[in-house]
């Protein structure tokens, strides 16, 4: 990991002076901004039901509902974008009236929503492609981001060219803090997602495995403060396994796997069903789900030795 060199580099000069392409970076440029509005929505929001009414008579959303509001009409507004589809609807939604559009983007508006009324850590979740089509997989990711509304609002993104963190200061800007993110290959945190009792054997072995290795659980419910947690360190392991009577574990592809996976190996890191890399598996639906194992690159590898067993 490169050290702070300096705490004025901003997220747009950073963008520009990375070389990544100017409408990439404009709309970069344009998902941070919507997650200034969502991150506002999370700390002072209510944390009203959809469809209910508050003391005023007026509709309250609930918060993921109104974080989907904010970023899609922040993407829809760009004048960069073609398609849409946000894991709060699960269509997809074209919004490129003036086809001036380059872009689609595929995000989870909150991820882990849930741990708001109990003051645990969220994010948002982006994938950027080029083009119209959202299902083109993987690999043909041309960025990806998250942000983090943790104790501090954070945003790691990657362009290809390294994975780079930046942190909102009180000025409302995203100032760099960590440049050229790398991973370890091994590591000693495991974040094991799903019930114990339907852990399939090979799973099994490999979590007692990890345990008598001496890794250490840090687990918080939440996918982006439990992958930027490993990310940051620079070791250890997040799962979401197969489970009896979920073959393909819970995580969705193309709005959580897909964009962490991208994010990952670009730091060094691997992304893996247990067979298959997670940026090669074939997508053919919004809602398709994979088994996931993610982190550092020589723990990917042996889970899958337990796994054949
Ligand atoms: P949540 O259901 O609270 O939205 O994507 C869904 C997600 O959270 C992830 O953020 C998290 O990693 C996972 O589900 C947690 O699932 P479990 O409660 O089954 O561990």
């Amino acid at each position: 990991m490169v050290p702070i060199e300096s705490r004025d580099m901003d997220l747009r000069r950073h963008l520009r002076e990375s070389g990544i392409e100017p409408k990439l970076r404009g709309l970069i440029c344009e998902i941070a901004e919507a997650t200034k509005y969502v991150i506002n929505a999370v700390r002072t929001g209510d944390l009203g039901m959809a469809g209910t009414s508050n003391l005023y008579g007026e509709e309250q959303l609930a918060l993921d509902v109104l974080s989907d509001r904010i970023i899609s009409d922040r993407l829809e507004n760009s004048g960069l974008v073609i398609n849409i589809s946000s894991e709060e609807k699960d269509i997809i939604v074209n919004v490129d009236s003036d086809n001036n559009g380059l872009f689609s983007v595929a995000f989870d508006p909150l991820d882990g929503s849930s741990l708001v009324d109990v003051n645990l850590a969220v994010g948002s979740i982006f994938s950027i492609y080029k083009g119209e089509n959202i299902l083109q997989g993987g690999r043909k990711q041309a960025a990806a981001l998250f942000v983090v509304y943790g104790p501090r609002t954070t945003l790691i993104y990657s362009a290809k060219k390294g994975v780079h963190e930046f942190a909102l200061n009180h000025l409302g800007d995203f100032t760099l803090m960590r440049e050229k993110i790398q991973m370890k290959d091994t590591g000693k945190i495991y974040s094991p997602g799903g019930l114990r009792s339907k852990y399939l054997p090979g799973h099994k072995k490999f979590i007692d495995f990890l345990e008598k290795r001496g890794s250490k659980l840090r687990y918080s419910g939440g996918l982006v403060p439990d992958i930027n947690q490993i990310l940051l360190k620079g070791e250890g392991i997040f799962m979401y396994p197969a489970l009896q009577g979920a073959p393909h574990g819970k995580l969705r592809l193309l709005f959580e796997l897909y964009p962490m996976a991208f994010i990952v190996e670009q730091a060094g890191g691997s992304a893996s069903t247990g067979k298959t890399g997670i940026l090669d598996v074939k997508i053919d639906n919004l809602d398709q789900r994979a088994p996931v194992y993610i982190g550092c690159k020589n723990d990917v590898e042996k889970v899958k030795d337990f796994l054949k067993e």
